[in-house]
């Protein structure tokens, strides 16, 4: 049995990205009735909301679900705390190191995932009792590191004994046979399914995926030390021009405060942070979440 199913108890490999905003409740519920594993992203919310996130989902599904836990987030401690209360069946972390947390997430009955982008850290999670790793190539969309999918996946499976999750780039079932063959033991994807039916996203961000072409997913912030990639638009031209004159870190930073926000409900599409990986050019339709896992899996032995 694959490794993935057998670690989560559930029907197909795919774990939903843990994009902040974008994965809701209704979304990670809707992934996991499908199969897969959802994860509702806590993104920068403060505890009681994502408590309410947690309590919302298990009234949508009986089958398990994860929390995504943003590590550079401010509220980062307080919603762990939440975490290791609600006690949800996986939490995923990202953009830091989950260390000081491992014990009592584990202690609490909770599997670990951490997101990594290197080799170093894929072995230092597992050494801290990680459950699987899941291996982001700089393809995905949000905050990035610099290897690319292809490349990472094989040395993180190369160097660890647990589950790897390979994440960043795939759109469909040619990537799901290409991480397999990898050496991966899932995938994870966020960006097909910010184009799903139960993904509360404003039409305007869904549509904006659905029309991105092959190089329209771009990457700001890289000389402020934290890349992150998002559809091309008047921000991330903003983004680059503040960074060619090089505008202080604050001044930069600025820029992009309430972005995800203004993508996520109010639909701007010029001023937004449509975050969004490399595969968003590969999308074409917006369709119930079943479906999407049920496509990634066509023709593809598990
Ligand atoms: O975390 C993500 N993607 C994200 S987080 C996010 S919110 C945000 N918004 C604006 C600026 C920055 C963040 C949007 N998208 N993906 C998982 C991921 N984790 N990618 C890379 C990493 C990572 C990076 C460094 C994981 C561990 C790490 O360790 C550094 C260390 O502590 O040694």
């Amino acid at each position: 049995m694959n490794r993935i199913c057998e670690l989560l108890g559930i029907e197909y490999p795919i774990i939903q990205g843990g994009m902040a905003w974008v994965a809701t409740a209704e979304l990670a519920a809707a992934v996991s009735n499908g199969g897969g594993l959802g994860l509702i992203a806590a993104g920068s919310a403060p505890g009681d909301v994502v408590r309410e996130q947690i309590k919302k989902a298990r009234t949508l599904t009986d089958k398990p679900f994860g929390v995504n836990v943003m590590l550079m987030s401010p509220n980062a401690d307080e919603v762990m705390q939440v975490v290791l209360e609600e006690k949800p069946a996986v939490v995923a972390t990202g953009a830091g190191n989950p260390g000081k947390y491992m014990e009592a997430l584990k202690a609490a009955g909770i599997k670990v995932m951490p997101v990594i982008a290197s080799v170093a850290m894929a072995k230092r999670m597992e050494k801290a009792g990680a459950d699987a790793v899941i291996a982001e190539g700089t393809e995905a969309g949000g905050h990035i590191g610099e290897l690319t999918t292809m490349v990472l996946t094989p040395q993180v499976v190369d160097a660890v004994s647990i589950p790897v999750i390979s994440a960043g780039g795939y759109a469909d079932s040619r990537g799901t046979k290409a991480a397999f063959a990898l050496g991966a033991d899932g995938i994870q994807v966020g960006t097909r399914f910010i184009c799903s039916t139960e993904c509360i996203a404003h039409e305007n961000y869904k549509n904006a995926v659905l029309k991105a072409k092959d190089r329209d997913a771009v990457v700001t912030g890289r000389t402020t030390g934290a890349p992150v990639r998002a559809l091309k638009n008047k921000l991330t031209k903003e983004y680059n021009r503040l960074e060619k004159e090089g505008a202080s870190f604050e001044e930069i930073e600025a820029l992009g405060v309430g972005g995800l926000r203004r993508a996520f409900m109010d639909g701007d599409t010029e001023m937004g942070s449509l975050m969004a990986g490399q595969s968003a050019a590969m999308v074409h339709k917006i369709e119930p979440c079943s479906d999407i896992i049920k496509d990634f899996f066509k023709g593809v032995e598990i």
